[in-house]
Protein backbone atom coordinates (compact mmCIF):
# COMPACT_ATOMS: atom_id res chain seq x y z
CA UNK A 1 0.00 0.00 0.00
CA UNK A 2 2.61 2.48 1.10
CA UNK A 3 4.63 1.90 -2.25
CA UNK A 4 1.91 1.93 -4.34
CA UNK A 5 1.35 5.44 -2.70
CA UNK A 6 4.70 6.14 -3.41
CA UNK A 7 4.97 5.43 -6.81
CA UNK A 8 1.41 7.07 -7.27
CA UNK A 9 2.81 10.29 -5.58
CA UNK A 10 5.85 10.51 -7.85
CA UNK A 11 3.21 10.00 -11.10
CA UNK A 12 0.64 12.36 -9.59
CA UNK A 13 3.46 15.16 -8.57
CA UNK A 14 6.64 15.31 -10.48
CA UNK A 15 5.28 17.18 -13.39
CA UNK A 16 4.08 20.92 -13.99
CA UNK A 17 4.38 23.47 -16.82
CA UNK A 18 5.68 27.04 -15.72
CA UNK A 19 5.62 30.25 -17.84
CA UNK A 20 8.35 30.70 -20.53
CA UNK A 21 10.39 33.83 -20.05
CA UNK A 22 8.92 35.36 -22.74
CA UNK A 23 5.30 35.42 -22.35
CA UNK A 24 6.23 36.92 -18.94
CA UNK A 25 8.11 39.41 -20.16
CA UNK A 26 5.17 40.58 -22.34
CA UNK A 27 2.89 40.25 -19.84
CA UNK A 28 5.10 42.45 -17.66
CA UNK A 29 4.89 45.41 -20.19
CA UNK A 30 1.55 44.77 -21.16
CA UNK A 31 -1.16 48.11 -19.89
CA UNK A 32 -3.56 46.84 -17.40
CA UNK A 33 -6.80 48.14 -18.04
CA UNK A 34 -9.03 49.76 -15.46
CA UNK A 35 -11.30 47.79 -13.21
CA UNK A 36 -14.10 49.97 -14.63
CA UNK A 37 -12.92 49.72 -18.01
CA UNK A 38 -12.61 45.75 -17.14
CA UNK A 39 -16.27 45.81 -15.43
CA UNK A 40 -14.46 43.98 -12.92
CA UNK A 41 -16.99 45.53 -10.30
CA UNK A 42 -20.13 44.20 -11.72
CA UNK A 43 -22.22 41.14 -10.34
CA UNK A 44 -23.24 40.62 -14.12
CA UNK A 45 -19.81 40.21 -15.67
CA UNK A 46 -19.15 38.01 -18.61
CA UNK A 47 -15.58 36.67 -19.14
CA UNK A 48 -16.59 36.12 -22.84
CA UNK A 49 -16.40 40.26 -22.93
CA UNK A 50 -12.64 39.79 -22.97
CA UNK A 51 -10.32 37.80 -24.56
CA UNK A 52 -7.27 35.56 -23.50
CA UNK A 53 -4.82 38.48 -22.77
CA UNK A 54 -7.16 40.64 -20.57
CA UNK A 55 -8.31 37.67 -19.21
CA UNK A 56 -4.52 38.29 -17.27
CA UNK A 57 -3.93 41.77 -17.33
CA UNK A 58 -7.21 41.44 -15.24
CA UNK A 59 -6.80 39.47 -13.09
CA UNK A 60 -3.69 41.64 -12.21
CA UNK A 61 -5.98 44.73 -11.95
CA UNK A 62 -7.52 42.65 -9.24
CA UNK A 63 -4.48 42.02 -7.14
CA UNK A 64 -3.71 45.63 -8.01
CA UNK A 65 -7.02 47.23 -6.76
CA UNK A 66 -6.53 45.09 -3.15
CA UNK A 67 -3.53 47.05 -3.22
CA UNK A 68 -2.01 43.51 -2.57
CA UNK A 69 1.03 43.74 -4.64
CA UNK A 70 2.13 46.81 -2.90
CA UNK A 71 1.07 45.56 0.83
CA UNK A 72 2.83 42.19 0.49
CA UNK A 73 6.01 43.41 -1.52
CA UNK A 74 5.58 41.23 -4.41
CA UNK A 75 8.11 41.95 -6.97
CA UNK A 76 6.12 42.77 -10.49
CA UNK A 77 7.33 39.84 -12.43
CA UNK A 78 6.76 37.44 -9.93
CA UNK A 79 3.41 38.03 -10.22
CA UNK A 80 3.20 38.15 -14.08
CA UNK A 81 5.31 34.30 -13.89
CA UNK A 82 3.10 32.92 -11.63
CA UNK A 83 0.01 34.15 -13.19
CA UNK A 84 0.92 32.58 -16.63
CA UNK A 85 1.80 29.38 -14.80
CA UNK A 86 -1.28 29.15 -13.06
CA UNK A 87 -3.26 29.70 -16.34
CA UNK A 88 -0.66 26.90 -18.27
CA UNK A 89 -2.15 24.30 -15.83
CA UNK A 90 -5.47 24.68 -16.14
CA UNK A 91 -6.56 21.94 -18.96
CA UNK A 92 -8.72 22.75 -22.07
CA UNK A 93 -11.47 20.67 -20.72
CA UNK A 94 -14.91 22.54 -21.43
CA UNK A 95 -15.91 23.60 -18.25
CA UNK A 96 -13.31 23.43 -15.37
CA UNK A 97 -11.02 25.88 -17.85
CA UNK A 98 -8.87 28.69 -17.31
CA UNK A 99 -12.04 30.94 -17.42
CA UNK A 100 -13.74 29.66 -14.85
CA UNK A 101 -11.41 30.08 -12.61
CA UNK A 102 -10.77 33.84 -13.46
CA UNK A 103 -14.80 33.85 -13.28
CA UNK A 104 -14.24 32.87 -9.33
CA UNK A 105 -12.09 34.65 -9.00
CA UNK A 106 -13.75 38.12 -10.54
CA UNK A 107 -16.94 36.81 -8.47
CA UNK A 108 -14.45 37.34 -5.56
CA UNK A 109 -13.23 40.32 -6.25
CA UNK A 110 -17.07 41.54 -6.73
CA UNK A 111 -18.26 40.66 -3.34
CA UNK A 112 -15.35 41.96 -1.67
CA UNK A 113 -15.13 45.52 -3.70
CA UNK A 114 -19.10 45.39 -4.28
CA UNK A 115 -20.76 43.20 -2.00
CA UNK A 116 -19.52 44.91 1.10
CA UNK A 117 -17.30 41.84 2.04
CA UNK A 118 -13.96 44.24 2.55
CA UNK A 119 -14.62 45.36 5.74
CA UNK A 120 -15.05 41.57 7.05
CA UNK A 121 -12.09 39.90 5.64
CA UNK A 122 -8.62 41.32 6.19
CA UNK A 123 -5.78 42.51 3.50
CA UNK A 124 -4.00 38.79 3.76
CA UNK A 125 -7.35 37.12 3.76
CA UNK A 126 -8.26 38.94 0.15
CA UNK A 127 -4.71 38.16 -0.87
CA UNK A 128 -5.00 34.30 -0.25
CA UNK A 129 -8.87 34.35 -1.12
CA UNK A 130 -7.98 35.64 -4.80
CA UNK A 131 -5.15 32.90 -5.12
CA UNK A 132 -7.75 30.42 -4.03
CA UNK A 133 -9.95 31.29 -6.51
CA UNK A 134 -7.75 31.26 -9.54
CA UNK A 135 -5.96 28.32 -8.76
CA UNK A 136 -8.57 26.01 -7.25
CA UNK A 137 -9.58 23.59 -10.10
CA UNK A 138 -6.04 23.35 -10.69
CA UNK A 139 -5.35 20.46 -13.55
CA UNK A 140 -8.54 19.81 -13.56
CA UNK A 141 -9.59 16.50 -15.89
CA UNK A 142 -13.13 17.06 -16.86
CA UNK A 143 -13.91 14.02 -14.26
CA UNK A 144 -15.22 14.46 -10.63
CA UNK A 145 -14.26 12.85 -7.43
CA UNK A 146 -16.96 9.93 -7.87
CA UNK A 147 -15.00 9.06 -11.68
CA UNK A 148 -11.46 8.84 -9.79
CA UNK A 149 -13.06 6.53 -7.28
CA UNK A 150 -14.68 3.97 -9.98
CA UNK A 151 -11.41 4.51 -12.39
CA UNK A 152 -9.05 3.82 -9.79
CA UNK A 153 -7.25 6.33 -10.76
CA UNK A 154 -3.66 7.13 -9.63
CA UNK A 155 -5.20 10.68 -7.66
CA UNK A 156 -8.21 8.73 -5.88
CA UNK A 157 -5.08 6.50 -4.77
CA UNK A 158 -2.99 9.12 -3.26
CA UNK A 159 -6.02 11.24 -1.77
CA UNK A 160 -9.30 8.95 -0.51
CA UNK A 161 -11.37 12.19 -0.24
CA UNK A 162 -12.12 15.30 -1.56
CA UNK A 163 -9.60 13.72 -4.18
CA UNK A 164 -9.38 16.52 -7.13
CA UNK A 165 -9.73 19.41 -4.37
CA UNK A 166 -6.18 17.82 -2.93
CA UNK A 167 -4.86 17.77 -5.85
CA UNK A 168 -5.85 20.94 -7.02
CA UNK A 169 -4.12 22.56 -3.34
CA UNK A 170 -1.20 20.07 -4.66
CA UNK A 171 -1.01 21.72 -7.59
CA UNK A 172 -1.28 25.18 -6.80
CA UNK A 173 1.49 24.46 -4.00
CA UNK A 174 3.66 22.99 -6.81
CA UNK A 175 3.37 26.58 -8.57
CA UNK A 176 4.61 28.67 -5.73
CA UNK A 177 7.64 26.44 -4.95
CA UNK A 178 8.78 27.08 -8.51
CA UNK A 179 11.46 29.13 -9.31
CA UNK A 180 10.45 32.85 -9.07
CA UNK A 181 6.85 31.95 -9.03
CA UNK A 182 6.52 32.52 -5.05
CA UNK A 183 4.00 35.26 -4.50
CA UNK A 184 4.04 34.94 -1.09
CA UNK A 185 7.83 34.61 -0.76
CA UNK A 186 7.99 38.50 1.09
CA UNK A 187 5.69 37.46 4.08
CA UNK A 188 6.60 36.81 6.98
CA UNK A 189 6.93 33.61 8.35
CA UNK A 190 3.89 33.66 10.73
CA UNK A 191 1.70 35.66 7.32
CA UNK A 192 3.02 32.69 5.20
CA UNK A 193 2.05 30.03 7.05
CA UNK A 194 -1.40 31.40 7.72
CA UNK A 195 -1.67 32.77 4.20
CA UNK A 196 -1.33 28.82 2.92
CA UNK A 197 -3.81 27.75 5.30
CA UNK A 198 -6.08 29.80 4.23
CA UNK A 199 -5.25 29.11 0.83
CA UNK A 200 -5.90 25.29 1.58
CA UNK A 201 -9.26 25.51 3.53
CA UNK A 202 -10.64 27.81 0.67
CA UNK A 203 -9.83 25.02 -2.14
CA UNK A 204 -10.95 22.17 -0.12
CA UNK A 205 -13.78 23.88 0.90
CA UNK A 206 -14.86 23.77 -2.76
CA UNK A 207 -15.88 20.16 -2.06
CA UNK A 208 -19.12 20.02 -2.73
CA UNK A 209 -19.44 17.36 0.12
CA UNK A 210 -17.94 19.29 2.59
CA UNK A 211 -20.13 22.69 1.68
CA UNK A 212 -23.29 20.27 2.93
CA UNK A 213 -21.66 19.85 5.84
CA UNK A 214 -20.84 23.47 6.68
CA UNK A 215 -23.76 25.58 5.22
CA UNK A 216 -25.93 24.64 8.67
CA UNK A 217 -23.56 25.76 10.47
CA UNK A 218 -23.04 29.35 8.50
CA UNK A 219 -27.17 29.75 8.22
CA UNK A 220 -27.31 28.86 12.10
CA UNK A 221 -24.58 32.12 12.69
CA UNK A 222 -26.39 34.32 10.53
CA UNK A 223 -29.56 34.02 11.91
CA UNK A 224 -28.62 34.36 15.46
CA UNK A 225 -26.81 37.81 14.30
CA UNK A 226 -23.42 36.05 15.53
CA UNK A 227 -21.68 37.71 12.59
CA UNK A 228 -18.41 39.41 14.29
CA UNK A 229 -16.42 36.79 12.34
CA UNK A 230 -14.15 36.96 15.63
CA UNK A 231 -12.84 33.47 16.19
CA UNK A 232 -10.92 31.58 13.46
CA UNK A 233 -13.04 28.69 13.17
CA UNK A 234 -15.97 30.86 12.35
CA UNK A 235 -14.24 33.16 10.21
CA UNK A 236 -12.75 29.68 7.93
CA UNK A 237 -16.58 28.61 8.29
CA UNK A 238 -17.20 32.15 6.40
CA UNK A 239 -13.88 31.99 3.61
CA UNK A 240 -15.05 28.44 3.14
CA UNK A 241 -18.66 29.24 2.04
CA UNK A 242 -17.40 33.10 0.29
CA UNK A 243 -15.93 30.06 -2.19
CA UNK A 244 -18.51 27.97 -2.84
CA UNK A 245 -20.86 31.45 -3.58
CA UNK A 246 -18.07 32.21 -6.31
CA UNK A 247 -17.69 28.75 -7.33
CA UNK A 248 -20.97 28.10 -8.84
CA UNK A 249 -21.94 32.10 -9.30
CA UNK A 250 -22.83 31.36 -13.43
CA UNK A 251 -25.82 30.37 -11.60
CA UNK A 252 -26.05 33.99 -10.79
CA UNK A 253 -25.62 35.26 -13.94
CA UNK A 254 -27.56 37.43 -16.74
CA UNK A 255 -29.91 34.54 -18.38
CA UNK A 256 -28.22 34.69 -21.47
CA UNK A 257 -24.70 34.05 -19.86
CA UNK A 258 -26.72 31.11 -17.38
CA UNK A 259 -28.02 29.37 -20.67
CA UNK A 260 -24.30 29.38 -22.26
CA UNK A 261 -22.25 28.19 -19.17
CA UNK A 262 -25.06 25.23 -18.52
CA UNK A 263 -24.43 24.16 -21.88
CA UNK A 264 -20.95 23.85 -20.70
CA UNK A 265 -21.51 22.07 -17.54
CA UNK A 266 -23.69 19.75 -19.32
CA UNK A 267 -21.20 18.71 -22.07
CA UNK A 268 -18.33 18.49 -19.61
CA UNK A 269 -21.00 15.52 -17.29
CA UNK A 270 -22.01 14.18 -20.75
CA UNK A 271 -18.14 13.61 -21.49
CA UNK A 272 -17.44 11.79 -18.04
CA UNK A 273 -20.78 9.87 -18.44
CA UNK A 274 -19.08 8.89 -22.14
CA UNK A 275 -16.07 7.59 -20.29
CA UNK A 276 -18.20 5.57 -17.60
CA UNK A 277 -19.69 3.54 -20.60
CA UNK A 278 -17.11 2.94 -22.68
CA UNK A 279 -13.76 2.81 -20.26
CA UNK A 280 -15.73 1.45 -17.36
CA UNK A 281 -18.76 -0.25 -18.73
CA UNK A 282 -21.19 1.49 -16.53
CA UNK A 283 -24.53 2.91 -17.08
CA UNK A 284 -24.20 6.86 -16.16
CA UNK A 285 -26.11 9.00 -13.89
CA UNK A 286 -28.59 11.00 -15.40
CA UNK A 287 -26.69 14.28 -15.17
CA UNK A 288 -24.48 12.55 -17.45
CA UNK A 289 -26.26 10.61 -19.49
CA UNK A 290 -26.39 12.63 -22.85
CA UNK A 291 -29.65 10.61 -23.80
CA UNK A 292 -31.59 12.47 -21.23
CA UNK A 293 -30.18 15.43 -22.26
CA UNK A 294 -33.99 17.41 -22.08
CA UNK A 295 -33.77 16.66 -18.04
CA UNK A 296 -31.30 19.93 -18.44
CA UNK A 297 -33.70 22.74 -17.09
CA UNK A 298 -35.03 19.94 -13.96
CA UNK A 299 -31.97 18.95 -13.10
CA UNK A 300 -30.75 23.08 -12.81
CA UNK A 301 -34.17 23.80 -11.06
CA UNK A 302 -32.82 21.09 -8.43
CA UNK A 303 -29.33 22.59 -8.46
CA UNK A 304 -30.62 25.69 -7.77
CA UNK A 305 -32.93 24.81 -4.93
CA UNK A 306 -30.92 21.80 -3.13
CA UNK A 307 -27.35 24.15 -3.66
CA UNK A 308 -27.42 27.43 -5.01
CA UNK A 309 -30.57 29.38 -3.42
CA UNK A 310 -30.09 28.40 0.45
CA UNK A 311 -25.96 29.77 0.10
CA UNK A 312 -27.14 33.10 -1.62
CA UNK A 313 -29.90 33.68 0.97
CA UNK A 314 -27.56 33.23 3.62
CA UNK A 315 -25.47 36.09 2.12
CA UNK A 316 -27.95 38.70 1.45
CA UNK A 317 -29.14 38.08 4.95
CA UNK A 318 -25.79 38.77 5.96
CA UNK A 319 -25.21 41.57 4.01
CA UNK A 320 -28.01 43.84 2.11
CA UNK A 321 -24.99 44.71 -0.78
CA UNK A 322 -24.65 40.92 -2.00
CA UNK A 323 -28.48 40.70 -2.68
CA UNK A 324 -28.21 40.90 -6.73
CA UNK A 325 -26.53 36.91 -6.36
CA UNK A 326 -29.76 35.61 -4.62
CA UNK A 327 -31.88 37.74 -7.33
CA UNK A 328 -29.80 36.19 -10.27
CA UNK A 329 -30.13 32.99 -8.84
CA UNK A 330 -34.29 33.46 -8.73
CA UNK A 331 -34.36 34.96 -11.99
CA UNK A 332 -32.62 31.81 -13.44
CA UNK A 333 -34.81 29.30 -11.24
CA UNK A 334 -37.35 31.08 -13.12
CA UNK A 335 -35.81 31.24 -16.60
CA UNK A 336 -35.24 26.90 -16.38
CA UNK A 337 -38.27 26.42 -14.61
CA UNK A 338 -40.58 27.97 -17.56
CA UNK A 339 -38.55 25.39 -19.59
CA UNK A 340 -38.79 22.36 -17.56
CA UNK A 341 -42.59 23.02 -18.17
CA UNK A 342 -42.86 23.04 -21.44
CA UNK A 343 -41.22 19.42 -22.03
C1 LIG B 1 -25.10 18.04 -7.85
C2 LIG B 1 -24.40 17.08 -6.91
N1 LIG B 1 -24.23 15.80 -7.54
C3 LIG B 1 -23.50 14.89 -6.64
C4 LIG B 1 -25.49 15.20 -7.96
C5 LIG B 1 -26.24 16.14 -8.89
N2 LIG B 1 -26.36 17.44 -8.30
S1 LIG B 1 -27.49 18.44 -8.87
O1 LIG B 1 -28.70 17.69 -9.00
O2 LIG B 1 -27.55 19.57 -8.00
C6 LIG B 1 -27.02 18.97 -10.44
C7 LIG B 1 -26.15 20.08 -10.56
C8 LIG B 1 -27.51 18.36 -11.57
C9 LIG B 1 -27.15 18.83 -12.83
C10 LIG B 1 -26.29 19.92 -12.92
O3 LIG B 1 -25.89 20.42 -14.11
C11 LIG B 1 -26.45 19.94 -15.28
C12 LIG B 1 -25.77 20.64 -16.38
C13 LIG B 1 -25.80 20.55 -11.81
C14 LIG B 1 -24.91 21.69 -11.91
N3 LIG B 1 -23.77 21.69 -11.23
N4 LIG B 1 -25.29 22.75 -12.65
C15 LIG B 1 -24.51 23.85 -12.76
O4 LIG B 1 -24.87 24.83 -13.45
C16 LIG B 1 -23.31 23.86 -12.04
BR1 LIG B 1 -22.21 25.39 -12.10
C17 LIG B 1 -22.95 22.77 -11.31
C18 LIG B 1 -21.68 22.73 -10.53
C19 LIG B 1 -20.72 21.79 -11.17
C20 LIG B 1 -19.47 21.68 -10.41
C21 LIG B 1 -19.64 21.19 -8.99
C22 LIG B 1 -18.84 21.99 -8.06
C23 LIG B 1 -19.53 22.19 -6.75
C24 LIG B 1 -18.89 23.23 -5.89
C25 LIG B 1 -19.64 23.53 -4.62
ZN1 LIG C 1 -14.73 25.35 -9.61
Amino acid sequence: QLMAKQTVALEVLSYHATAQPEETHRLKTAVIPSADQLQLFTFNFDDLQLNEDETLTASIRMFQECDLINLFHVPYDVICRWLLSVKKNYRPVTYHNWRHAFNVAQTMFAMIKSGGMEGVVGDLEVFALLVACLCHDLDHRGTNNAFQQKADSPLAILYGTSTMEHHHFDHCIMILNSEGNNIFASLSHEDYRRAIKILESAILSTDLALYFRKRGQFSSLVEKGDCKWDDDEKKDLLRGMMMTACDVSAITKPWEIQHRVAEMVASEFFEQGDLEKTQLGQQPIAMMDREKKDELPKMQVGFIDAICTPVYKTFADLEPLLKPLFEGCLNNRRNWQSLAEQH
